[in-house]
């Protein structure tokens, strides 16, 4: 049980605590990252985001000035984005289907790193081609508050901890659904430190 979330969780969202394990992901998410780093992208606004993305797969979620998409290309390196590890594609199938979403093949893994200060604002994720597929999240290191609110941004948001090993899927009705992270609280990890990590599998193209 979840103490900030006492309710039964929305429609569509499962919690699936310690199912991802940091040690065999962490080495895999290094060799991503000497490829692809993980930068702090310019929004539409101007602004920069106070997390550090990259991503892995055919396709990578990338913000500039002129808007949000997905890409094939990295626009850091101008090279294909690294291949998504074939244990990254398993855990994310697997824990679909245990919630019920048979036959998930992602094709964007987009990997978010936190600091402590690092926060998400409230977001709908709509990039997608096909919001029948839900999102796989994976979550690594310290804590996260995550706020889940309702179809439009004003609807009143409630709480869950995302621990370490915690995997959330989101789909259903919960797919459109704004959420958010809220600041990074800081701390130590023993294995990743003072940071977070979250990866979330989307099919996008
Ligand atoms: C994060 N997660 O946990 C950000 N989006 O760092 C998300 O924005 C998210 O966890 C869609 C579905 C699940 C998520
Ligand atoms: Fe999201």
């Amino acid at each position: 049980m979840n103490d900030l979330f006492p309710e039964p969780l929305p429609d569509g969202i499962t919690l699936l605590p310690r199912q991802a394990d940091a040690v065999a992901l962490l080495p895999l998410i290094d060799a991503i990252a000497a490829m692809s780093p993980p930068r702090h992208l310019t929004v539409p606004g101007g602004g920069s985001m106070s997390v550090a993305m990259t991503n892995c797969g055919m396709l990578g979620w990338v913000s500039d000035r002129s808007g949000y998409r997905y890409d094939r290309i990295d626009p850091l390196t101008g090279r294909p984005w690294p291949a998504m590890p074939a244990a990254f594609t398993e855990l994310a199938a697997g824990a679909a289907a245990q919630a019920g979403f048979a036959g998930f093949m992602p094709d964007a893994c987009l990997i978010n790193s936190y600091a402590p200060g690092a926060r998400m604002g409230l977001h709908q994720d709509r990039d997608e081609r096909d919001f029948a597929w839900p999102i796989v999240s994976v979550s690594l290191g310290l804590d996260a508050v995550f706020l889940i609110g309702g179809t439009r941004r004003a609807d009143p948001t409630r709480a869950l901890v995302l621990a370490d090993g915690a995997v959330l899927v989101f789909g259903g009705p919960a797919r459109r659904m704004y959420h958010g992270v809220r600041p990074l609280k800081a701390g130590h990890h023993p294995l990743l430190g003072a940071r977070r990590l979250n990866l979330t599998f989307r099919k996008a193209g």
